[in-house]
């Protein structure tokens, strides 16, 4: 999607490999740390040199600055649709055990995708990368841009079927074939609201439910007793 979404010119990405801005003739980005211990960190000059050269003054920076870390506030839906608004990002990361924390200061904010350690920062990177360009419009096609609206109302999605009607003793819902558009959309919320509660009971508190969905809420409740 992304790919295409670049062919169409709807976003623009490129990578930029701090190593070629590493200061000393041996291109080395990473030392010791002060105070001892094992590992080696980042260090900051190929950051600040890579930035200057490729974006300019960090000062004259139009677009938000991220750093990818276990450290960093959660990277959510919400974070994504804020981040989509923005017509430029930077993007930084590594793959190292740790990085000075004077790279600290080129960030806007400091991003993590998840409560577990990775080798690096560039999977997290592609994981807010992907995340936020779904949402710039004309990326994704008219059908699946009107999914992904429905989406961010902080549910989990209710089931999903398609053909065939019976497969191995399995059955579609009678209502999804029914016909009965109010019915539908009934059931469809309420599953949601039901795998919410079952699976994620933390997004409802989040979540803005109508009247409608506290009756049919507390009807799965009463059903999952
Ligand atoms: N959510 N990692 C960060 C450390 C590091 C080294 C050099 C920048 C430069 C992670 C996560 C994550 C691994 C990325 C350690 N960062 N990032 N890296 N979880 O595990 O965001």
């Amino acid at each position: 999607m992304l790919g295409r979404a670049r062919e169409q010119g709807l976003l623009r990405l490129s990578v930029v490999n701090f190593r070629d801005y590493a200061e000393s003739k041996h291109k080395n980005v990473d030392d010791e740390p002060y105070g001892g211990g094992a590992g080696m960190l980042l260090k900051p000059e190929p950051i600040y040199n890579a930035f200057a050269s490729v974006l300019g003054p960090r000062e004259a920076y139009p677009g938000k600055v991220l750093l990818m870390s276990p450290q960093g506030t959660p990277f959510t839906q919400r974070i994504a649709e804020s981040l989509a608004k923005e017509d430029d990002l930077a993007i930084l990361c590594g793959h190292y055990e740790g990085f000075d924390e004077r790279i600290r200061h080129l960030a806007d904010m400091e991003l993590s995708i998840g409560d577990y350690v990775l080798t690096g920062g560039e999977l997290p990177a592609m994981v807010v990368i992907d995340g936020v360009c779904r949402l710039i419009p004309g990326v994704l096609g008219e059908d699946a841009s009107h999914q992904a609206d429905s989406y961010a109302d902080g549910l989990l999605e209710h089931p999903h079927y398609t053909r065939p009607r019976q497969y191995l003793g399995m059955d579609v819902p009678d209502v999804l074939l029914s016909g009965n558009h109010e019915e539908i959309r009934l059931w469809r919320r309420k599953e949601s609201l039901r795998r919410t509660w079952l699976r994620r009971r933390d997004l409802l508190a989040g979540a803005d439910l109508s009247a409608e969905d506290m009756k049919l809420l507390d009807d799965v409740k009463r059903e999952e007793e």
